[in-house]
């Protein structure tokens, strides 16, 4: 089977488990629209594709990670509406629709990423339990927690909101990136290795992720920098498109690119050891070349 349609089929068993997360019973109506509403508005799935994808390479349960991965896309969908609200980025746009604020308002908006972190604590305790408590769902579990928390991806949205109006240097920025992009990314793997038990691989899937982690920010702020120019209108200048510092404004657009196909050569080198099948190897490469 080709890539792409494989990755169909990744996304969607992604999507049937979140569809069934979201059939809350015992919660108002509007806050569970309100977080369906993001949730299930499209999004590329990388993490939990990658954190599924990475379990069953190693010989680990599909069923065993889903749970982990569906949480993993709740915590990433609750920093999404909350990084873009009015005190944050105040962004208009989200995943192709209007942003969750825009429609909801702010009060239900903070309510509705709160109610998606929440989710995905509720989610990963049930599993946890289900499994009698068996550690490596533990193990899971905790990676997860502490990469949304103040030592991950809280922490970089601190440094970004800190840094905000100040031009930084570049390891403060990798440091940042590391933490606010990086960690989920990070925990998404590991959590896949973890559960799959080969915990032998540990330290391989680690360097994998953490590579892959950069060159996604990197493209990131590629397509940040591209699509806002084309916002503008061609002949805007550099600086225009630079209000916050990025791999771009930093290093210029020529070097980032280098660097991302740097950063996604050394994750390709590891992949190799994790995935015979190809499919990982392919999806980084995916990460590098897209378009959104
Ligand atoms: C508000 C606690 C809190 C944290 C916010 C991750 C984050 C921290 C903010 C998101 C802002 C942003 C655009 C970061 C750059 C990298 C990134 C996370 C991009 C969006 O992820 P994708 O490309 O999005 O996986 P989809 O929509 O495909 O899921």
């Amino acid at each position: 089977m080709d890539f792409q349609n494989q990755l169909r089929i990744e996304q969607k068993i992604v999507n049937d488990y979140l569809n069934r997360m979201m059939d809350i019973k015992e919660a108002p109506k509007s806050i569970v629209d309100g977080m369906s509403y993001s949730l299930l508005a499209g999004g590329k799935r990388i993490r939990p594709v990658l954190a599924n994808a990475i379990c069953k390479a190693l010989g680990g349960d599909s069923e065993e990670i889903l749970p982990f991965a569906c949480s993993i896309e709740c915590i990433h969908t609750y920093s999404l509406i909350h990084d873009d609200l009015p005190s944050m980025d105040n962004d208009d746009y989200r995943r192709g629709k209007l942003t969750n604020h825009r429609v909801f308002g702010e009060a239900h908006a903070i309510l509705a990423g709160d109610g998606l972190l929440n989710l995905a604590f509720e989610t990963m305790i049930e599993t946890v339990k289900k499994y009698n408590y068996k550690p490596k769902f533990i193990m899971a579990m905790e990676e997860i927690c502490r990469a949304s928390g103040v030592r991950g991806m809280i922490g970089g949205q601190i440094i970004d909101i800190e840094s905000e109006g100040k031009k930084i240097e570049i390891e403060t920025l990798y440091k940042m990136h590391e933490k606010k992009t990086g960690a989920l990314i990070e925990a998404s793997c590991i959590a896949g290795c973890v559960i799959s038990e080969r915990f032998e691989m540990i330290d391989i899937v680690k360097d994998y992720s953490k590579n892959l982690g950069i060159a996604f920010q990197i493209v990131d702020d590629i397509l940040d920098y591209t699509g806002t120019l084309e916002k503008l209108g061609k002949n805007v200048g550099v600086d225009a498109a630079n209000k916050k510092s990025t791999f771009v404004s930093l290093l210029g657009l020529e070097e980032s690119q280098k660097l991302a196909e740097q950063y996604t050569e050394n994750a390709l080198k590891r992949a190799e050891y994790i995935d015979k099948s190809g499919f990982i190897t392919s999806l980084t490469q995916y990460l590098l070349n897209r378009e959104s």
